[in-house]
């Protein structure tokens, strides 16, 4: 193994061995720690100027990292301690039992949150400070599959009442259920943070930590020592996510972080690393990555056999097995211990023979013992400089006996069977008889007993219950008209993009007296693609440190500057991190009772494609802010080709029930979209957020041809009229983002040469469109004796004469769906495909999406209504330049 210690290298003498051991204990005790690592430091040192090779190690011996003899007495009282988290498992149990009693297959875990009370009791009781108007409290993210765990102290803290627990992940039923995980979106007085999809919480915790940094730094909260806690599966950490950021964590020394990872060896399948060591492989990645690492192995029990072991067999023993044989260890009996770990070295089974095999069999792992465990929790708030991680060794479905200790089928297991639940009760002296046992009631000792007692009073004590969500910000009080309305009025010829036009409004944004201080603008190493350079020099780059250097550009207007109190997220390379800052900053009108206004700026292709999961939680988070998907358009971005060009995330977008996805053409769309998004999100204080998609393409920006912010808003409204409605060849064009402006050149193309009449149309928002119409449909169902609603785009086209045609630059299937609300058959032009490399004429021809497209659409659907002879389409082919034999962008 990596770190084993040889006790005898090269034939050294034990003798010799044992004198450098002696005077190196005689150090620590005359000097204590520091002056000893002192020592051993320079002796390391020493050895290399001399030409010694020693080997890097980023791993310590396989014991835990507080010795006994520097543990802090325990300050709680252990025994009642024990008794309310045995009250703890035994309805975290009965909650999955009775669940799964009534509705087969219902599911729920067990194993995991027996595993793991130890590790959350302790936070319970002695550290985890709730959120008051004095202190903003503790953060905590739990193990998702822990859960049950959480739901069952919160009964016994009188917060759920039985009915609730009953139907445990059955959330519909008469008086409400819980939910199966934390799920803020279910459970919006209750959970915080949705963990539950493995990986996205830790790197969630990383940044909302460095957040809490930043409004710290920007002067919009004090300075406290509250905490972010993090509890994660050993499992979980195989997720990229999980470790993808913890250089951050060091880098930004955030010691108001820590990671608690419960290394119960196994995962659902089997063992982690049955064929090597989970915990050292975390301890030297997070080693590596400059964390302060506890690691917390060994039980109480095991003190004294250290003790005895003065050559260091012990911890070169532990250090030899891998995690398939401490599987096998910890579900077999103290014989089978003596013999197979103990029997390895005869001073080894000398070190036990004083010990009985039940004695051996009942050696505590580090993770069951309250008192390490509080001794590594206090460690950990008090390190200064860098971020913790707690590695606590514990037992998968620890208590469950026969019913799945340590099993590999453990993580499944939801029945127990009546002699499997008596056991459970036993062992963890749950008062109840042998026949009321196998009904696995839900157990609340009586409210003014020494357990409830107890335990209120140690919440009281840490400022109220854990977890619990609260709204703590003030709406936001203006309307904002005067910041918006510039952008109203269009660009006066000058061409601008939208992704401009977007920064102008950011730029004023950061101005405004009410929300300048809360916009956090947020990019992944793009500002300078999005034109947002010029921000750097103005609000300047967060840094906790801020500028060490004199940057190269010092002397340009737009120098690159980092500062303490500097306003844009700068992340780098990541656009998970991004998020994740994004997360926070869009929670903190919940988690800090700020309401700071996250703008996060990326590209397209790399959001909903990439970070989807993200996403996701934000959306169960309640998360407001924007998302600015930049350079956007599978043919507007040109020359980037296939990975870059978005056509997608429109689509993408879609299954998110509260994020509002708008792909607007003009400035003052945008304008509109985000005034009001504020308004909805900051004031009205609705759980939205947005997602706009923004272009690189410029053009000369139109004034606002009217009112018509309801239509923007709405997903669309008619933005330039044909110029002659008397015209017999009419027709309904649809545009959204820049294919707009190919409408519109279509509209002319058709009214000079061809003679048809279009009215256009700017669609802001098919997926407004199609709730609109989805949510119509199913009122008049459920309503089918009233007045019938009609859908929003039936509404605008009610009059609307003529062939209908849309064209955008996602995919058809956009259009597509809401063309069922329409008067008459739509075609729909789109970019499905591979995007390719190249400029945006030729793109907008490869997809078909360009005005000559949009034109021969038009006259195809003129023909098919018999308007026009087919002669006319031939021609228009052969006049358009057309070649239609060309490749099929959808499958070429
Ligand atoms: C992203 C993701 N992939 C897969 C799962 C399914 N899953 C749930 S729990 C689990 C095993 C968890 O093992 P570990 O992280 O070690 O936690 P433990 O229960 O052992 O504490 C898996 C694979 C998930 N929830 N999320
Ligand atoms: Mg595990």
């Amino acid at each position: 193994m990596d770190n084993e210690i040889s006790t005898q290298p090269h034939g050294m003498e034990d003798l010799e061995i044992q004198e450098w051991l002696e005077s190196l204990d005689s150090v620590l005790e005359s000097s204590g720690p520091e002056v000893a690592a002192e020592i051993l430091e320079r002796l390391r040192a020493h050895a290399t100027v001399n030409g010694i090779d020693l080997p890097f190690s980023a791993n310590t011996p396989y014991a835990n990292t507080i010795p006994a003899r520097l543990e802090p007495l325990f300050p709680g009282d252990q025994e009642l301690e024990r008794r309310i988290k045995s009250l703890i498992r035994w309805n975290a149990l009965a909650m999955v039992v009775r669940a799964n009693r009534v509705e087969h297959n219902i599911g729920g875990h067990i194993s995991t949150y027996a595993s793991a009370a130890t590790l959350y009791e302790v936070g319970f009781n002695h550290f985890f400070r709730a959120r008051s108007e004095e202190f903003e409290g503790d953060t905590v993210y739990f193990q998702g599959h822990a859960s049950p765990g959480m739901y069952a102290r919160a009964f016994l803290e009188g917060r759920l009442s039985a009915q609730k627990l009953e139907n445990f992940r059955r959330e519909l039923k008469p008086g409400g259920g819980l939910s199966s995980y934390p799920h803020p979106w279910l459970m919006p007085d209750f959970w915080e943070f949705p963990t539950v999809s493995m990986g996205l919480s830790p790197l969630m915790a990383i940044y909302q930590a460095r957040f809490n940094r930043y409004l710290e730094d920007r002067g919009m909260k004090p300075a406290t020592d509250a905490k972010v806690w993090a509890f994660l599966g050993d499992g979980e950490t195989d997720e990229p996510e999980s470790l993808g950021a913890i250089t951050l964590a060091s880098r930004e020394k955030l010691d108001n972080l820590i990671f608690v990872v419960n290394c119960n060896l196994q995962r659902l399948d089997g063992p982690v690393r049955g064929n090597g060591q989970i915990i050292q492989e975390l301890e030297s990645a997070f080693r590596g990555a400059r964390w302060n690492v506890i690691k917390v192995l060994w039980g109480s029990e095991w003190d004294p056999i250290f003790e005895r072991d003065t050559e260091g067999l012990l911890v070169k023993r532990m250090g030899e097995l891998v995690d398939g044989e401490y599987q096998k260890l910890v579900v077999s009996s103290g014989a089978y211990v003596r013999e197979h770990f103990f029997g390895s070295d005869p001073r080894l089974l000398q070190l036990v023979e004083p010990m009985s095999d039940e004695s051996l069999r009942r050696l505590r792992l580090g993770g069951h013992d309250p008192r390490k465990v509080y001794a590594a929790y206090k460690a950990a708030v008090e390190h200064k400089g860098s971020p913790t991680v707690i590695l606590a060794r514990t037992i998968k479905g620890y208590g469950l006996g026969e019913a799945g200790e340590g099993k590999n089928v453990t993580h499944q297991q939801k029945k127990l069977n009546e002699d499997e639940l008596r056991e459970f009760r036993s062992r963890f002296g749950i008062p109840l008889n042998d026949e009321d046992c196998i009904e696995v009631p839900f157990y609340r000792p009586a409210e003014d007993s020494v357990e409830i007692q107890y335990l209120r009073a140690r919440r009281e004590a840490l400022g109220g219950y854990v977890p619990a969500r609260s709204t703590r910000s003030k709406a936001l009080v203006a309307d904002h008209d005067e910041l918006f309305k510039e952008f109203h009025e269009g660009s006066e010829g000058r061409e601008v993009s939208t992704t401009m036009a977007f920064v102008g409004m950011l730029r004023k944004m950061l101005k405004d007296a009410e929300i300048g201080k809360l916009i956090v603008p947020i990019v992944p190493d793009e500002a300078r693609t999005f034109g947002m350079e010029s921000l750097f020099r103005t609000v300047g780059i967060y840094s906790s440190v801020g500028q060490k250097y004199e940057p190269v550009d010092v002397n340009t207007l737009l120098y690159y500057k980092e500062a303490k109190d500097g306003q844009i997220l700068e992340e780098g390379i990541t656009e998970a991190g991004s998020m994740a800052s994004f997360i926070a900053a869009g929670s903190a009108y919940a988690t800090h009772g700020i309401n700071t206004i996250p703008f996060f700026i990326y590209y397209s292709m790399f959001g909903f494609q990439r970070i989807a999961d993200f996403i996701w939680a934000a959306a169960d988070m309640r998360v407001r802010g924007f998302l600015l998907g930049g350079t956007a358009g599978r043919t507007t971005l040109s020359g980037e080709g296939l990975q870059h060009q978005d056509g997608n995330s429109h689509v993408l977008a879609l299954p998110v029930p509260n994020v509002k996805a708008y792909d607007p053409a003009f400035a003052y769309e945008i304008a509109v979209i985000i005034q009001d998004g504020i308004r909805r999100m900051y004031k009205d204080g609705e759980s939205v957020f947005y997602y706009i998609t923004v272009m690189n393409e410029p053009y000369a920006m139109p004034a606002m041809p009217g009112d018509v912010k309801d239509g923007i808003l709405r997903g669309m409204y008619r933005f330039r009229r044909a110029a002659h409605s008397k015209s017999k060849l009419r027709a309904q064009l649809f545009g959204s983002g820049a294919i707009l402006n190919e409408v519109l050149r279509a509209q002319e193309i058709l009214e000079t040469k061809y003679g048809v009449s279009a009215d256009v149309w700017s669609v802001t928002s098919y997926k407004e469109l199609y709730n609109d119409g989805v949510e119509t449909e199913r009122w008049n169902r459920l309503h089918s004796g009233e007045k019938p609603r009609v859908p929003y785009v039936s509404k605008c086209l009610a009059d609307a004469p003529g062939v209908l045609v849309a064209a955008s630059d996602y995919l058809k299937t956009l259009p597509n769906m809401i063309s069922k609300w329409m008067p008459r058959r739509l075609a729909s032009l789109g970019t499905d495909g591979f995007g390719r490399s190249e400029g945006r004429t030729s793109l907008r021809d490869f997809f078909e999406v360009d005005s000559r497209f949009i034109t021969l659409a038009t006259l195809h659907e003129l023909f098919v209504d018999g308007k026009i002879e087919g002669s006319i389409i031939d021609k228009a082919i052969k006049d358009l330049g057309i070649n239609a034999d060309k490749p099929n962008p959808v499958i070429s």
